[in-house]
Parts: C-alpha cells; structure tokens; sequence
C-alpha cells in the first residue's frame, strides 16, 4: 500500500511543470507542462505516414493543366511501356470497378443537383489540378516520368476564378443545370426585420469586403499508405487525416465497402489547419490502386500539388451595412456573400451558413441580422475550411462595419465597440442569427487589451507621421467564436500496475492532445502524469469518433476522457472499499489512493486497487480482458455550444512613401474558459495570429482568367515569415463554459479569427489622415500604395 502523493508533486516538475498560479497546488489541470510529444516531434524522431515505406508501389497524378475544359483524350501508351510503371489508369478503369470512386459530399452544402468531384476526371475538368489519370509505379520518381509521359489533349473553355463574377450575366458556366453557377443560396436572420430596422435607424454605412483566398500550407504534405488483404478484402490506410474517423468513413463510401472493411492509422501528422480533415482522390486512390494491383501503394504530394489540389480557403466577395443610430446603437446588418466553393462542392465550412453567418453578431447586442450567402462553383480547387472556417470571414465583416460605422458617426471605435457590448448578465443569449451563447464578460477582455496597448495614448498618435515619417495606427477587434460541436469518444483502460492508457477519437496535428489528456486523466485518477498514455489516431482503438477541426478537441474528446476516467474511479472505489472492508460511504479518493475518512493510515494505493480488479478479471476466465483491470468508454456530446471570445489590439507604422506595414505591437486578450494547459494554449494563440497576420498582410492565391493557379509554390505564395511577425503579447480572462464539465472553450483558431480585422483596422487608422476607412487584404506594399494612390487621385 503507497501514497502517490509525493510522487505526483515530483511528476509534475519533472514533466517540466511551471505552476501558473492559477491550478491549486495538487492539479495538473491549470498547469502549463511542456508538450510531452515535442522532444520526439523536434529531434526528427517522429514518424510521418511518408517515413513509413513498407515497400510500396508509388502513386503519382496526371493533372489537368487547364483551369475549365473537356478532355478530349489521354494517350498513356508511352507510359504504360515504362519500366518500372505498374500500371496506369483513367475514369474508365475506376468506372468498371465496383468503386463508386465519387468524393462524398455533405448534401446540406449544395441545393442544386450536380455530380460529385471523381477521383479521376469522367470528361470535364473544372480547375487546374484536377486528377486526370493516375500512375503506379516502383518508385516515386519513375512514376513522376510516368506522369510527364501522359499526353492529354483538351478542349479548353472560358474560365471563371471570381466568385462575384462567376454569378453575373454571361459569365461560363460550370455545369449544365446551373446556369448561375450558384451551389447553394442560403438565410439567416429575418430580412423583414431587418429592412425595418434600416428604415428606422439614423444612418447606414455600407462596405464591400474582398476576404481573401487562402492555401493551408502545412509543413508536411498530404500523403497516405494503402495496403489490401485480398483474402479479407480488407484496407489498411495510413494517412495524413484530422479525422480518422471521418476518413474511414468517406473512404469506404468513394471505394464502395462497409466501414468494417477499412481500417485507418494516423501516424503523426506535420500540421493540417483544416485540409488535413477532407477527403482528397490522393488517398481514394492510393487504396484503389492497393486493390488493383494487390501491392501497397504509396501517395505523397509534392508541394505544388498540395497548392493546387488541397481544398482552398476563404475567398468571399461581401456588400454588407450596418444600421445605427446617432448615438451609436447598432440597429442592424445587412450582408451579402458570393463564397466560392471551386471546381467541386466539397461541403465545406467557409460557405456553410451556420459556420458563417451564424457568427455575424460577434460580441454586440444586435436586434436585427439578415445575411445572404451565395456558395459560388468557380474554376478553383475546392474550397473548404481552413483554421477558422467561415468565423474569420463573418468577424471580419462585422468588425470592419463596426471601425466604418465609427468613422461615420465621429466616435471612437472602441467606444461604439463599448455601447454595443452584450453584458454578463445577459447569458445565455439569443443572437438575430440564432446562436445561443453560453457565457461571455466582454467588457472585461476589451478592457485587458487597451490597458495593454496603452490605447489612450496610441489614440492620440493615430493617423499622424511620427519622427521616422511612418503614420501609426491601434487597431482593435473584439471576436467571439463557435467552438466544441458534435459528439466524440473517449476511452480510458486501467491496466493490472496501475498505468493507464486514454484512447480518443479525435487528433492532435499540432494541438498537444498527448500533454492535455493527460492531464485531465491523471487529475480525475489522481494517478502520477506519466503513469498515463494518451493516444489518438485508430479507429481500431474507438468504436467511433468525429475528429479534430472547429476548436472541439477539448469540449468533446477532453470531456470524453474526463467521464471515462469518472467512471472507471467508480468502478475502483468499490473494489478499494471491499480491500478496506468497510462501507463505502467512508472511503474517498485522493493523492492516487483510496483513504478510509478518519484514518489516514488505512488506505490502499490506486495501483494496488488495480491489480486486484485484474487478478479477479482472470479468475473470471475472460482472456480477452488479461491484464486490464478497469475500462470505460463515453460517447460525449456536450451540451451545446460554447463561445469562446477576446480582444485582440496592434500598432502600426505605415511607410506611405513605399507602402510597408511594421506591425509594433500585437496583444491578444483571449478567453477560451478554463484552461487546461495556459502554456500550450498560449502557443495556440501565437500560431493562430500568425496565420491570421499571414493572411492580413502577405497571403492569396491568384489565379489567372484562364484558371491558371499563379501562386503554386512558397516563392509565389507568401506566407508570413519570422521577420514580418511581431512578438505576439498574449493575456487571458477566463469565463468557464457551463456546457461541458470541464467550464472549457476551444483556442485552436482565435488567432486567426482575430488578427485579420485587427491588423486591417490598425492599417486604415494610421492612413486615417489621407482620408482611407478600409484597405482590402492582403495589405502588400502594392496594394497599401494604391490604396493611397486611389485617394490622391493619383
Ligand atoms: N486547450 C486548453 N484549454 C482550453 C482549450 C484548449 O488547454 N480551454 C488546449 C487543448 O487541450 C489542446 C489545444 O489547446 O491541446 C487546442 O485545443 P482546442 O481549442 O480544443 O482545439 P483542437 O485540439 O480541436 O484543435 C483544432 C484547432 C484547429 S480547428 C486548427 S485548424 C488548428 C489548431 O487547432 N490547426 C493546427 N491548432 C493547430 N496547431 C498546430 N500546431 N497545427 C495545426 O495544424
């Protein structure tokens, strides 16, 4: 019999612990431990899904080199002669086969009837990148030759890139039975209402806003491992997945199989940002080609593939007002979106309602709200969510109204911000909009951010040249955002020495899973922290589970974990209590080891415990259950929503001369309720705002009137760099969620929710002076230059 007491105090520094303050003394939750995983993530010793070789066949893609046109023909002969090819295939190959081999699509995201996106190109191909044909070979450079050796012919059609565009008179159509290009024309909010709204308030400002469209570019590309037990007719599929879950499921529906026939194992992953989470032809493929040939086949993509193919971001076209009063009330919005959705509807959140429009009335007490949005098929890669998904787009739209509306009415924007703020005790509250928020302190996080930027005296500099002849500028931007949704599965197995091992169905790609489960594990077992094993990432180990994207990992797979870890201390209280021998009601659990209430000295250690729940599990004779002495699994849903919120606030200097924007200074008040780990949700927040800045100041796919992709690599597409980010100063308020048991919200996307109408907004008031109220994104030397440009008539 032990006490693990001291052994858990000790744990806890030796994981690196920094006591925060705010976590009593015993808890770990509270605690900023450093990342467990990163010592095998920064020494290379991690294995990614392309580390793994299991002498596989490679899988390469002939693409289509024209943005919008029909395939006339594709003459593989040349390649299939090659050495060392295996084989090459076309539509006609996966249409003979029992695959369906249709990407599946979420059918709320599209209202009109079009095919789904093939794996191969049928006939039509409708953006660039588009896969035409796929090439097997022994290595991957022969069938990189393979590929180049493919001589398609194409009868190339005008293109459209523009989502606006695309839906005016006489712009080419994508399919036949949708004349408008328009995928999908949803609502929210109550358009009478609103127009009433309009008609009765002082005055009406009205923006248009170009959000632009962005690639996520994780450092490791996707890639995936198919391998195929014909005697079975079984899969197994390693990939790059947020979703492990997910991907076996949309797998088995593009090759036509049940979910019992496909297993997917998601070694580490090298960032994802969202792509990671949908369903590409690369991984169909690789597992189509695995049966085909009945040889493991191996699919990576090259940088400029994931350019090209990788589901896009963003890309809005917005006309939005917004109603007020004289003395600053907000009566009102109004807003319409052109989204694009690209060559194929992927389904995705960025043009999805309810991630979109659903955010629109940020932090502000907002009567009335009517938001069109138009979901646009355009010769693009497909769109779909990426960090944020659809939140960035709607703050950004309500915070540049919010800076334009104070512009108009000669009041200071956080002021106006102020008057409109929903207060504490309004929770939960009701948007125009439907959303129903949880638990807010608004005021309190605004305060936090200016108090930190020295906002009064950043006022007073504002728009005006300072001694290096640079304007200055303090932008502020107060968010709040939808986070934890779904259900999610969580499993916790207490073996025969007291280790435990957590089993999710969720998947860090970055997000510390490993370090905060942990936690929350170790807390609830009082057990020492390295006594327990976090691991995600087969489907094997859940019977289900949803995935990590939306901030939810937290709120649902956290929970999970938690009542699991409730239920299995259950389970071994009442084996202690029979140990003990006395009533249960006289035995309570802490510091790893059940105590008899009033005699300290009478106690049985959580290890010992365990090891008797498993000498009785195989007295019982249930091999299976050998060596385990406790298990529980939780299908959590948590109770709703919960609405995580901040202020973030920076200075500026704008060279007008040249056009070059200095970020001074960036703070980020934010406030995600209880935090589990501060350390790793303040690296949450400094990796979200740097996304956030890249997409501010430097980031955007271009694409040529033909459809031609202009920024297919990093020296094209230009992502933020160490040198064009300031330090990130993060501050927190914490207003626990009452949603979930453990009061918490999602962090995973605040920072790039918050830094693009921040920066924006920091930009326009410093060139406040040349008569400027917005700059659209990205804010480039050229683009800041024309803006002044425009306005000096010049
Ligand atoms: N956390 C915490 N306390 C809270 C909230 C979160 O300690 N109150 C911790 C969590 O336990 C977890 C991390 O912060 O370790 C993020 O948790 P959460 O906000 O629940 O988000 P998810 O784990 O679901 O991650 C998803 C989110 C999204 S949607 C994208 S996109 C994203 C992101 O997280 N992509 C990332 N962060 C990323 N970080 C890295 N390094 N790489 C990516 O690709």
């Amino acid at each position: 019999m032990s006490d693990a007491r001291d052994g858990r105090a000790n744990d806890a520094r030796d994981a690196g612990g920094t006591p925060d303050g705010s976590a009593s003394e015993d808890r770990l939750v509270g605690r900023g431990i450093d990342r467990r995983e990163d010592a095998e993530l920064l020494t290379g010793r991690a294995t990614y899904t392309d580390d793994i070789s299991a002498d596989a066949a490679h899988l390469a893609f002939v693409r289509s080199a024209v943005g919008h046109g029909r395939v006339e023909s594709i003459d593989a002969s040349e390649a299939e002669e090659m050495a060392g090819v295996l084989g090459v295939y076309t539509w006609d190959d996966v249409d003979a086969s029992p695959s369906p081999g249709v990407l599946p699509i979420r059918t709320e995201s599209l209202d009109c009837e079009v095919p789904g996106h093939p794996v191969l190109a049928r006939d039509r191909v409708r953006y660039e990148g588009q896969p035409i044909a796929a090439v097997v070979a022994e290595d991957r450079y022969v069938a990189r030759d393979a590929v180049e050796a493919v001589h398609v012919e194409y009868g190339t059609r005008p293109a459209v890139v523009d989502p606006a565009e695309a839906t005016e008179d006489g712009a080419p159509t994508l399919y036949e039975g949708v004349p408008d290009n328009v995928a999908l024309d949803a609502e929210l909010g109550d358009e009478t209402t609103t127009e009433e709204a309009f008609a009765a308030a002082d005055r009406v400002v009205e923006l248009d806003l170009v959000n632009n469209r962005l690639v996520a570019s994780a450092l490791e590309p996707r890639a995936a491992l198919a391998r195929y037990d014909a005697d079975r007719d079984y899969f197994t599929v390693e990939l790059t997945s947020q979703s492990p879950h997910g991907h076996r499921r949309k797998l088995s529906e593009t090759l036509g199989l049940d979910e019992e026939q496909v297993r997917v194992v998601v070694p580490r992953v090298g960032g994802g940002f969202g792509h990671k989470g949908h369903h590409h032809p690369g991984e169909a493929m690789a597992a189509w080609c695995a049966r085909e040939l009945d040889r493991s086949v191996k699919w990576t993509a090259t940088r400029s593939e994931n350019y090209r193919e990788g589901a896009h971001a963003r890309d809005h076209r917005t006309t939005a007002a917004i109603a007020v009063d004289d003395d600053g009330t907000v009566r009102g919005l109004r807003v319409d979106t052109r989204a694009a959705v690209g060559g194929y509807g992927l389904g995705g959140g960025a043009s999805m309602p309810g991630w979109y429009g659903r955010l629109l009335s940020s932090q502000y007490r907002i009567p009335a709200i009517y938001c069109r949005t138009r979901a646009v098929f355009t010769n693009t890669a497909p769109v779909h969510s990426y960090r944020g998904a659809g939140r960035p787009e709607a703050i950004y739209v309500t915070e540049r109204l919010m800076d334009a509306a104070a512009d108009e009415l000669g009041i200071d924007p956080v002021e106006l911000r102020r008057r409109n703020l929903i207060e504490p005790d309004e929770f939960p509250y009701e948007t125009a909009v439907g959303a129903s928020y949880d638990s807010g302190d608004y005021e309190t996080a605004l305060d936090e951010a200016l108090d930190a930027i020295g906002y009064g005296e950043a006022r007073e500099r504002a728009g005006e040249p300072g001694d290096d002849g640079r304007y200055r500028g303090v932008g502020v931007a107060c968010f709040t955002e939808s986070t934890g949704g779904g259900f999610e599965r969580g499993v916790v197995r207490v073996r025969r020495d007291g280790s435990v091992a957590v089993y999710a169905g969720t998947h860090s790609h970055g997000q510390g899973h490993e370090t905060t489960y942990a936690q929350l594990v170790a807390d609830e077992l009082g057990v020492p922290y390295d006594d327990v094993e976090v691991a995600e990432g087969d489907t094997d180990d859940t019977a289900d589970g949803t995935g990590t994207f939306g901030s939810r990992s937290t709120i649902t797979g956290g929970s999970a974990v938690v009542e699991s870890a409730r239920d299995v201390l259950r389970a071994a209280r009442g084996v202690a209590t029979d140990l003990l021998g006395v009533d249960a009601a006289d035995v309570v659990s802490e510091g790893g080891a059940f105590r008899v209430v009033g005699r300290p000295e009478h106690s049985v250690s959580f290890a010992d415990v365990a090891c008797a729940a498993a000498e009785a599990e195989n007295e019982s004779g249930d091999e299976s259950d050998a060596g385990i002495a406790f298990e529980a699994s939780t299908r959590y849903e948590p109770d709703g929503t919960a609405y995580a919120f901040g202020t973030h606030t920076a200075l500026v200097a704008v060279d007008a001369e040249t056009g070059a924007v200095e970020i001074e200074r960036y703070v980020a008040v934010d406030d995600c309720g209880e935090r589990v780990n501060p350390t790793i949700v303040e690296g949450q927040v400094h990796g979200g705002v740097a996304q956030g800045i890249g997409q501010a100041r430097s980031e955007g796919a271009v694409y040529g009137d033909d459809g031609r992709l202009l920024t297919d690599s990093m020296l094209s597409y230009a992502l933020p760099r160490a040198s064009s980010l300031p330090d990130i100063e993060t501050r927190a308020t914490v207003t626990p969620s009452p949603r979930n048991p453990l009061g918490v919200k999602g962090i995973g996307e605040a920072g790039t929710i918050a830094a693009p109408p921040t920066v924006v907004s920091a930009v326009a008031d410093a060139l406040s002076s040349f008569g400027i109220a917005h700059v659209d994104m990205p804010l480039t030397e050229e683009n800041v230059l024309a803006a002044i440009r425009e306005v000096d008539g010049g």
